[in-house]
């Protein structure tokens, strides 16, 4: 189940039928966005890219950007070693399960990363073919799928996180270093002593590593074991050239660094498309990775991803995680009759809808509190609950519990002044505003879909506290469904 590297996986998704190559010769510059974009637009349809021919990058060190393969939840399922037809559901399970048992990394003395190790003036973050992603970013944003890996100076543990980062000169990287993601906290601690912070980012290996770089899981000393509870298997890591950080023995390329303490370091980032499908903020002063040695393997090859939306890859990975991580959180404290929970592929599982066998009228507040109250800042600001009858994978079904199980003055519930995401649009500007409130602020809502338990039974509604629901008597249903062929009708009758 477990790929032993990046190209282990391009091959099994080749063979899936699952992968593109283009050999046509594209333009790092907007081309390979827009490519990009289209082929997300496709939904579950659309591949994974291998882009073997890019504009500036025929002859150089490295000619190849990897892209969009966890597009869908079938490679999703691939990733994790399940039928391409598993349902959402079970993916989603299946991730929830297996990040409860971390597998911890083993430590190898050398890995195919270190086939070439790059020094001084051989150190050119452009030698790779990053891309100009969206028309309007500020520059050409190296860092997008990828895995950040620090470690706390005082506990010893290591993170690896995915944090996006621009270019802004041959050996420089510009960051979007926020206080409250994990590298933020570790940061804050090398600020404080006056010291440089070492960094290694790493790009192209077993898609499980930058899964889970990109989800607030909370166990510290995390990403690497979480990536090995995922793969059912150690992540096999080597140790740096110039820190003692640790990185994939079989990743594709490692830029190592440090990101030095002091403010008058700090270069422009930004602006960004976004995971919201705007673009991110002006230009800002931020922290630097100073890029001081680059090791990678023969004939490397890049990854990055596209953000924006409605749908982005990492939309998928942040849906079955974020679902993942609530589903366990509300059983873990206790609220009963927990039956499905799914975020749907949209933002940064910005919408949550919790399916419940309701037990008492405040079920769906419950539900929604507990959710509320997760280290979770960013995520779950619209909690829709419904009943166990209605599938919350079904838009259908999800909008005729809105449309009779809501009274909108009684059912929809704001929770005003929660943390939130500095990057949603639709708040306040003032509310968006870090400096002030330590992130970004939110008002978030519920909306209770399911039936109310408002009036008792009635008689005419045969003792229940809903009208009768419409349903065929199940011998007439069998009839049918057997006689359905000699209707001459389309499709299996159900
Ligand atoms: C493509 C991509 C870009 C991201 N960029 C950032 C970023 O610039 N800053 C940030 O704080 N989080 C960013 N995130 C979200 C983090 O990966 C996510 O919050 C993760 O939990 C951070 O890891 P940590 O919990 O170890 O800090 C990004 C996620 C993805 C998929
Ligand atoms: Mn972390």
């Amino acid at each position: 189940m477990a790929f032993s590297d990046l190209r282990e996986w391009i091959e099994q998704l080749e063979a899936a039928g699952e992968l593109r190559r283009i050999k046509a010769r594209v333009d790092w510059n907007e081309e390979i966005g827009a490519i990009v974009r289209r082929v997300f637009d496709l939904k579950e349809r659309g591949p994974a890219l291998l882009f073997e021919h890019i504009k500036d990058y025929e002859q150089g060190r490295c000619r190849r950007l990897f892209t969009a393969s966890m597009g869908n939840y079938a490679r999703i399922a691939m990733m994790l070693g399940l039928p391409r037809e598993t349902p959402v559901r079970e993916i989603i399970l299946t991730v929830r399960s297996r990040v409860q048992t971390p597998v911890p990394p083993v430590v190898v003395p050398r890995g195919p990363i270190k086939e070439n190790v790059l020094r001084g003036s051989d150190v050119r973050i452009l030698d790779f073919p990053v891309p100009k992603w969206h028309p309007k970013d500020g520059g050409r944003y190296v860092n997008t799928f990828c895995g950040i890996v620090t470690r706390d100076p005082e506990e010893g543990w290591l993170n690896v996180g995915l944090y996006r980062g621009m270019v802004v000169g041959q050996r420089t990287i510009s960051n979007a270093l926020l206080a409250g993601k994990h590298w933020g906290i570790i940061y804050h601690k090398y600020r404080v002593r006056g010291e440089p912070m070492p960094v290694a980012v790493f790009y192209g290996c077993d898609p499980v590593l930058p899964f889970a770089a990109c989800a607030p899981h909370q166990i510290r000393a995390g990403e690497y074991e979480i990536a090995g509870g995922l793969r059912g298997a150690p992540v096999e890591l080597v140790r740096c050239e110039t820190s003692d950080l640790l990185v994939p023995a079989a990743a594709e390329i490692v830029f190592e660094g440090v990101v030095p303490p002091d403010p008058e370091s700090y270069r422009e980032e930004g602006p960004f498309g976004e995971v919201t499908g705007y673009y991110a903020g002006i230009s800002t002063r931020r922290p630097v990775i100073e890029v001081q040695c680059i090791t990678h393997r023969n004939d490397p090859i890049y990854q990055g991803t596209l953000e924006g939306g409605p749908i982005n890859e990492d939309h998928r990975c942040s849906s079955i995680s974020m679902s993942a991580l609530a589903w366990e959180a509300l059983e873990r404290n206790g609220i009963p009759g927990v039956r499905d929970v799914f975020c749907p592929p949209v933002g940064f599982a910005t919408s949550i809808r919790v399916q419940i066998n309701k037990r008492y009228q405040g079920h769906a507040r419950q539900v929604a509190a507990c959710l509320w109250g997760l280290n979770a800042l960013t995520n779950y600001k619209l909690v829709t609950v419904v009943d166990d009858d209605v599938d919350i994978h079904d838009p259908d079904a999800m909008e005729w519990a809105l449309c009779y199980h809501v009274d909108p003055r009684e059912d929809i519930v704001v929770f005003p002044g929660c943390p939130g995401s500095p990057l949603d649009p639709s708040t306040d500007p003032e509310y968006q505003d870090p400096v002030k409130y330590g992130g970004g602020l939110w008002n978030r809502c519920l909306i209770d879909a399911t039936r109310t338990w408002r009036w008792g039974p009635r008689p005419e509604w045969d003792g229940k506290r809903f009208p009768p629901l419409i349903e065929l008597r199940p011998e007439v249903a069998r009839l049918v469904r057997e006689r359905w062929a000699e209707y001459g009708l389309p499709g299996p009758g159900a």
